[in-house]
């Protein structure tokens, strides 16, 4: 019918197919295409039903999003699948891998859904800021019932072939030549006179729905939900589908998609959707790069880092040694990720059975020599240049030739490790973040001499492990840790001078970071900090600067360096995690203040925000400046999937760049007028004021 969409008929049978790589995403040229042909089906007398297909590796994967924000074109989404529901023929879904957002609701206009067993189905687009906008949020209501349709539109988590059976969303799954049984099942429902199964037709009664559903909905998604646009819009919308006629549903459905469209939010969502794709494309990488092979690996450390690794390449079945000074050393850290795997075994995720079969594939070991064989080391002990420097040394002497040697190191220069061996170009940083079994985030650095095979090594094993993997250079804290400076230091400063620790922090809540500065320091431990300050001390990286770190350096001295030891800037009792603010530290800080000569008074919302978030912005304009990130939306994902930047505003350089960065930089170079620049604290970065002169965008850098 046309160059993606196909119609050829097979006995009476009309069988659609749709080819458009990668995905089978529902571009103008698709719709127009399934239109076309279902025309040409329906108006072919040998045709009696028909079967739509994709080919390639998926079913529909959604709309295109590409298209979105640019004019929309004729045959739109809702009117496919209007045309296909209203079909004199019957019509079959045939699903194999993916059928998601638009392509979801393509099947859900059919009468008929089969599905391989590995096939998945789901609503996505919340992920995107959007919900289902052609008919998904009044369709699967009325196929499934509310109860299980909403949880699907709210988490837009796709759901197995398995599964959506039970539920009701498929109604065959077979593990035969997807095409001949999809044939053979519509034959059988011709034979069998089988109705055409219009969910347009189908009312929901408002009695199914149990009193307060919607509000104990909302209560028991309040977190998922928090700062978001769209999943308010999609209960309104699934409401509307029990509560108005299908039509009026479609239309409120289109109102409040278009809302969604329209929202910062998801203008926000759409672009870290794409980052995470565009991440993975590195510089100077050709495609073709070979690949190292990774079937075993080493942990050198295995404290509670090391122990993290490890659990994301066993889990994927990779055997680990666990390297470390001694025996009991090992035990503990074993012993903590064999607690971390119970979790999964109290959640139902795993059996027992499975758990021992994991801890089998890691062997303990105090001997390098057993490294001889690995592909893959990674050394996570603590900062500290001279033991990095002494363990790679031992890792050339002993690791076979190939192997990867990888560092966790989160601040140090890579480069000044990797030249203690006699291969740099093996050398690569692999930076995890804490808690390592759960964070998303992995910073891949980038040696001066490290090898393009090892490059794309890494960055494959990252996607495989569940990561996201964003390319950093060498630089002090690379581009996650060097941000956070600025962020943190501007929250100490500000205590300083008289800012509460609850308001802080509360502020930063609201913009939508998990939690504040302060809370975050006190869950770390801000030993961790005092230690690394003291560190940069001894060797003169730290500003000259008394009030840098002070309050943390004061407390820690005091023995309180956070939630481990009950009290850090906030108090917590017994077993809880709930700060509790304490007058002691008040006075403390106050008493500092005054020995420094600092005036102390009460700060508004704004300037608390601005001061802890535009200086990650302005470091981030360094960052990206100096070539340490290969691109804004890098920085992006490092702050989402690292540090918890709210995804909803799209990671601080799209942030910045939907602040306008003239405003920002006019109030980095206010700040650096009324607070002082003597630390360049307030210097702003080259970059960010040639953008903000000729009014630019870090995206366009
Ligand atoms: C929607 O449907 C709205 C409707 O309700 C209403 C409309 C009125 N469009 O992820 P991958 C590209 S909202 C355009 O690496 P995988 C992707 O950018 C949509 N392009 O593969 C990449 O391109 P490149 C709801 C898309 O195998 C390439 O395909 N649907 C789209 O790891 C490969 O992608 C979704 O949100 C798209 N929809 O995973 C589903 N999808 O090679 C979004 C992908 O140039 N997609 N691309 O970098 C996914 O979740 C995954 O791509 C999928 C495959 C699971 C399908």
């Amino acid at each position: 019918m046309n160059e993606l969409v196909n119609l050829r008929t097979e006995g009476r049978i009309g069988v659609i197919e749709i080819d458009s790589p990668p995905v089978n995403a529902l571009s103008q040229t698709v719709r127009e295409g399934i239109m076309q042909s279902l025309q040409s089906a329906v108006e072919n007398d040998e045709v009696e039903a028909i079967v739509l297909i994709c080919s390639g590796r998926t079913f529909i994967a959604g709309a295109d999003i590409r298209e979105f924000g640019l004019p929309p074109k004729a045959p739109h989404l809702p009117e496919v699948v209007a045309a296909l529901e209203a079909s004199p023929k019957m019509v079959v879904a045939a699903i194999h891998g993916t059928a998601l957002g638009g392509g979801f609701e393509i099947a859900l206009g059919c009468h008929y859904r089969v599905a391989r067993p590995d096939a998945r189905v789901g609503l996505p687009e919340v992920k995107l800021g959007l919900l289902p906008g052609a008919g998904g949020t009044q369709r699967l209501p009325r196929l499934i019932g509310v109860q299980a349709a909403l949880p699907i539109m709210m988490s837009g988590d796709p759901v197995g072939a398995g599964k959506a059976k039970e539920l009701g969303a498929i109604d065959h799954v077979t593990e035969d030549d997807l095409l001949k049984e999809s044939m053979a099942i519509t034959e059988r429902l011709l034979a069998e006179d089988a109705p055409l199964r219009r969910l347009c037709d189908i009312q929901i009664d408002p009695a199914s729905i149990p009193e307060n559903y919607y509000d104990d909905f909302r209560a028991a998604n309040a977190r998922r939900m928090r700062g978001y646009f769209s999943p308010e819009r999609i209960i309104s919308a699934v409401q509307a589908a029990v509560e108005m006629t299908f039509e009026d549903g479609m239309n409120r459905e289109r109102e409040l998609f278009t809302e969604c469209m329209n929202s910062p939010e998801s203008v926000a969502l759409r672009h870290v959707f794409f980052a995470e794709r565009q991440a993975a494309k590195v510089a100077g990488l050709a495609k073709d790069t070979p690949l190292r092979k990774i079937e075993s690996v080493a942990m050198i450390g295995a404290g509670t880092m090391g122990g993290g690794i490890a659990m994301n390449f066993a889990s994927r079945g990779i055997p680990v040694y666990m390297v470390d000074v001694d025996a009991a050393a090992i035990e503990r850290g074993l012993a903590v990720v064999r607690s971390n795997y119970m979790r999964g075994v109290k959640k139902g995720r795993m059996t027992e059975a499975q758990l021992e079969n994991l801890m089998q594939l890691f062997t303990p070991t105090t001997n390098y020599e057993d490294l001889a064989d690995v592909d893959l080391v990674i050394e996570a002990v603590f900062e500290n240049m001279a033991i990095k420097k002494e363990i790679f040394e031992r890792l050339d002497q002993v690791c076979k030739p190939g192997a990867i040697l990888a560092s966790n190191t989160s601040y140090l220069d890579l480069d000044e490790i990797a030249q203690v061996t006699s291969r740099p170009r093996d050398v690569v940083g692999m930076h995890f973040f804490s808690p390592a079994n759960i964070m998303r985030l992995m910073e891949v650095v980038r040696g001066a001499a490290t090898a393009p095979d090892v490059m794309s090594t890494v960055m494959k094993l990252a996607r495989q492990i569940g990561k996201v993997a964003v390319v950093s250079g060498v630089c002090y804290g690379f581009i996650g840790n060097r941000m956070l400076e600025g962020y943190i230091r501007e929250s100490g400063l500000m205590l300083l001078e008289g800012a509460k620790p609850e308001q802080i922090d509360r502020v930063l809540y609201e913009f939508g970071m998990p939690m504040g500065p302060i809370g975050m320091g006190d869950l770390a431990g801000m030993d961790i900090g005092a230690r690394i300050r003291e560190e940069r001390r001894r060797n003169g990286t730290l500003p000259a600067d008394e009030r840098f770190g002070l309050v943390g350096d004061k407390l820690v001295a005091m023995g309180r360096c956070g939630q481990k030891t009950g009290a850090g800037v906030y108090l917590y009792e017994a077993g809880s995690r709930k700060p509790v603010p304490d007058p002691e530290v008040e006075v403390l800080i106050q008493r500092e203040a005054t020995r420094l000569g600092i005036e102390q008074r009460s700060f508004s919302d704004e300037e608390i925000l601005t001061r802890c978030i535009y200086p990650l912005i302005n470091e981030g304009a360094k960052i990206l400046e100096e070539g340490i990130a290969q691109r804004a939306s890098d920085i992006d994902l490092v702050w989402i999937n690292g540090y918890g930047f709210p995804p909803y505003r799209g990671g601080p350089m799209h942030y910045a760049d939907s602040v306008g960065l003239n405003k920002i930089y006019e109030q980095i170079c206010s700040y650096r007028d009324t607070l002082g620049n003597e630390f360049g604290y307030w210097e702003p970065a080259p970059l960010l004021e040639r953008l903000a002169t000729k009014g630019g965008r870090f995206a366009d850098f």
